[in-house]
């Protein structure tokens, strides 16, 4: 259950941000704190080193792609798990991605969003941002078993 406050202030993120400038900032910031991520992304090409993360258009791509498929979720945010079933499946069944790993991204995007809003990213305004991230994450948990 979403507090107005909760809603107001996840959908006022997504409608200030860049989804290309964001998403590209924090899925290669992942794959760099991260190093471990990268083994899901050989087909990716050169990501030898944050430089070459940082300056691979297909990881530009694919963050522009997470947070496409979060706006999504920001636009039903009372049926998230359904909206996420199909893609839990798809990380669960042919990706196999380790689950633990979606909230490694997440915090990856908690850290740019934060620098993007500076001072409106109040302690209130992460408590609502952080259990939007737990919502999404246990939806795409979904279907793991
Ligand atoms: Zn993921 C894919 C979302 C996280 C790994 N993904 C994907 C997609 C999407 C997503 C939408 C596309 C699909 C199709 O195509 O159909 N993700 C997502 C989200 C999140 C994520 C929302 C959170 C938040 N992922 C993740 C992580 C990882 C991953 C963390 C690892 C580490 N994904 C992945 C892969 C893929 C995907 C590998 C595939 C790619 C390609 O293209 O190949």
């Amino acid at each position: 259950v979403w507090t107005d406050f909760e809603r107001t202030t996840i959908q006022d993120i997504f409608s200030k941000i860049d989804y290309a400038v964001v998403g590209q900032a924090a899925f290669s910031r992942c794959l760099i704190v991260y190093p471990w991520t990268q083994r899901y992304f050989g087909g990716f090409g050169n990501l030898y080193n944050a430089a070459a993360i940082t300056s691979n258009p297909r990881v530009a791509s694919h963050g522009k792609v997470i947070m496409e498929a979060l706006e999504k979720a920001v636009k039903d945010m009372n049926n998230i798990k359904a909206t996420y079933a199909e893609l839990s499946a798809l990380h669960s069944e042919k990706l196999q991605v380790d689950p633990d790993n979606f909230m490694l991204l997440g915090h990856c995007l908690t850290i740019v969003v934060a620098s993007q809003l500076g001072k409106a990213f109040t302690p209130e305004v992460h408590a609502a941002f952080q259990k939007f991230l737990a919502v999404v994450v246990s939806s795409l948990r979904k279907q793991y078993y």
